[in-house]
């Protein structure tokens, strides 16, 4: 493989497609020495097939919101690779989602859902409909006219959507009673995120913060260093951060930033369960601005419109909301500010210029695809107790979680480990992920 004449086609290809292209492109340059070491995967061209999704459904959502006016939105699945199992992957909606943005995603998902070690194949989905300021039965409607279409398309051994960005336990309960409607199945596995008692698994909503601090953890412990009393700077205030915040304050660690659309909120003195338990309000309320925080807590959260958590003093800087949301910029600020480690929570959080500032300054950056496995991870243990109609214990959840961001960071150490001793997490995670889909897919013939 030569990353260059690849690139070069699929730009040709798919001109203007930026975050489908940049997410390509880091694959592919930590895969390419080890690629060119297998003859085999260059005869059965894996990569130039594992670059183009199976297919893509793309489909109108048509509804009706609360004046009576009927609004036409898009929707869409990309159902990536299949190598490892069933289509598995969140739906977003949000009004910037296009194709390259779900091509992104579904095909970072591919090696993320591959670093889990379960059975599951990549996809992603959504919509451009915008969340914000919606009522609740506007998003119930929106949910089961998205549904009219993609129902016939998932099932738990075809294709299992979930939640991502402006898609959390509300909306899958909608998508879900809609798909049974319709289907006539209760096939559970269908979509996870589900609440507990119809089939959701607990832990499912804590679980990508939770598995991203466990990965966190043994960052640090790599450095001889423990996360009580380290500063963290969180960004959104999402369920990813939500998690993360609650994981983080338990281990004893001082969570100082979150952020909104609207500008960031400083919390000198930590942030406290008061303030956790308030960003699953602020979520509820579709407003999508962080300001709410200082005005709820004034004398704790300082509000500043227009600023990035990235501007906030840290030892550690997750970004937690969308993707590109740290720029090379962000990562200057954050490395004169005296930043330690950075780990993405969201997809793709950093700009390829920002992961090499950080990394070029010996800072070890963990990549969204191994720090936020977590979440999909415990979506493959929800589908594994949907069938079999049994729901284990918070407990036994999250042990298995735990053991799985374990392992994941192990295997990013034993193919990221650098002849100067090292971490690249992001060629550990990268190569790591995709061995497992390239043997898979050599084992299964030229489909
Ligand atoms: O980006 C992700 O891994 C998710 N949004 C979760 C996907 C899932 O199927 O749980």
């Amino acid at each position: 493989m030569n990353v260059q004449n690849i690139m070069t086609n699929l730009e040709a290809k798919h001109p203007g497609e930026s975050e489908y292209l940049q997410a390509v492109r880091e694959v592919l340059e930590s895969i390419e020495e080890v690629y060119n070491q297998h003859p085999e995967f260059e005869k059965a061209k894996i990569v130039e097939r594992l670059v183009e999704p199976d297919r893509i459904f793309k489909f109108r959502v048509v509804w009706v919101d609360d004046k009576g006016q009927v609004q036409v939105n898009l929707g869409y699945r990309v159902q990536y690779n299949a190598a490892l199992g069933a289509y598995k992957g969140g739906l977003r909606f949000h009004p910037k989602v296009n194709e390259s943005m779900l091509k992104f995603l579904g095909f970072e998902q591919i090696f993320k859902n591959s670093l889990t070690n379960l059975p599951l194949g990549g996809g992603k989905g959504g919509s451009d409909f915008d969340p914000v300021g919606k009522s609740d039965e506007e998003i119930m409607r929106f949910c089961q006219a998205f549904m009219y279409e993609l129902w016939r398309n998932i099932g738990a051994d075809q294709d299992s959507p979930a939640g991502d960005v402006g898609v959390g336990g509300r909306e899958i309960g909608y998508l879900y009673g809609a798909y049974k409607k319709i289907a006539r199945e209760h096939s559970t596995g269908a979509l996870t995120g589900k609440s507990y008692g119809w089939g959701g698994s607990l832990m499912r909503p804590e679980a990508t913060g939770f598995g991203a601090i466990y990965y966190v953890v043994r960052m640090l412990k790599e450095k001889g260093q423990d996360i009580a009393g380290k500063t963290i700077a969180l960004s959104g205030f999402g369920n990813v951060a939500w998690g993360a915040a609650t994981k983080a304050v338990e281990l004893g660690a001082k969570v100082v930033a979150i952020s909104g659309p609207d500008g960031v909120c400083e919390i000198p003195g930590g942030i406290t369960k008061e303030m956790i338990d308030y960003m699953l309000d602020m979520r509820a309320s579709n407003r999508n601005k962080v300001e709410d925080m200082a005005t709820k807590f004034p004398g704790q959260a300082k509000f500043t419109a227009g600023k990035k958590s990235w501007s906030v003093k840290c030892d550690i800087a997750c970004p937690s909301a969308f993707q590109n949301e740290l720029s090379e910029a962000d990562a200057k600020e954050l490395i004169a500010n005296g930043v330690q480690f950075v780990a993405e929570i969201s997809n793709m959080g950093c700009q390829a210029e920002a992961i090499h500032a950080i990394q070029a300054a010996g800072i070890p950056f963990g990549p969204g695809k191994a720090v936020n496995a977590g979440g999909v991870a415990t979506s493959g243990l929800e589908i594994a107790q949907n069938a079999q109609h049994y729901n284990w214990t918070a407990e036994e959840v999250d042990q298995k979680l735990h053991k799985i961001m374990n392992d994941i960071y192990d295997m990013c150490v034993q193919y990221g480990k650098q002849a100067d001793g090292s971490i690249n997490y992001v060629k550990g995670a990268n190569i790591a992920g995709f061995m497992r889909v390239a043997n898979a897919m050599l084992a299964q013939g030229i489909i």
